[in-house]
């Protein structure tokens, strides 16, 4: 499937996205949340199923060591299946967490309830999705799911195809790829 031309005048920003173990353990949610991607216009640049040990949820949720929804969320988070992708647009940052809507389900609901969060959120741990909050944390975020994926080639190989349009949505891969020789 070619997709509608995209055409930036910006290089493309990346950002980690992460569907939770809430969310992927009803098929019919991820679907839907995968759309949204799409006709949000985001670029899926990789995506990958996994599972979290309990060590990789500690190390990756390390800043919030102490705070008292620290246990809950590094048990949830290596409770079950999650999906993480690696997306891109402008402003991929911003716009996924607008998607997402704020951190907690009851003020997502009240304030955003076309959320990603409103929607499907159960509890402010059990919310859903994840995004990367700045530039920095996306590059950290991004080596941490995608140690293979690197920022500098994509960068020079990849992204200027996709700023320009060259691209299409691989329906069995679901990502998109290169539609120029690189
Ligand atoms: P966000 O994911 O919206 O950037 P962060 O980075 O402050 O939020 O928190 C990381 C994760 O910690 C959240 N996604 C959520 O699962 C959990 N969390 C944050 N604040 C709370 C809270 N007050 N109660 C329970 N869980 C929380």
């Amino acid at each position: 499937m070619v997709v509608k031309t995209l055409r930036c005048a910006r290089v493309l920003q990346l950002t980690l996205a992460v569907i939770k173990p809430d969310a992927v353990a009803h098929p019919l949610i991820v679907e839907a949340l995968h759309q949204n991607i799409l006709e949000n216009n985001f670029v899926i640049v990789r995506k990958k199923d996994l599972m979290w040990k309990r060590s990789d949820s500690e190390k990756f949720y390390a800043e919030h060591e102490g705070r008292f929804f620290y246990q809950r969320l590094v048990e949830f988070m290596s409770s079950g299946p999650m999906r993480a992708y690696i997306l891109a647009r402008e402003d991929a940052i911003t716009h996924w967490r607008e998607l997402m809507g704020p951190t907690k389900v009851y003020r997502a609901r009240y304030t955003t309830p076309n959320s990603m969060r409103a929607q499907y959120g159960l509890t402010d741990t059990r919310n859903t999705t994840h995004g990367s909050d700045s530039e920095e944390s996306a590059k950290r975020e991004i080596a941490f799911f995608f140690p293979e994926f690197s920022i500098e080639q994509w960068l020079q190989k990849e992204e200027p195809c996709f700023r320009v349009g060259q691209m299409e949505y691989d329906q069995q891969k679901q990502i998109h790829t290169s539609t120029k020789d690189i």
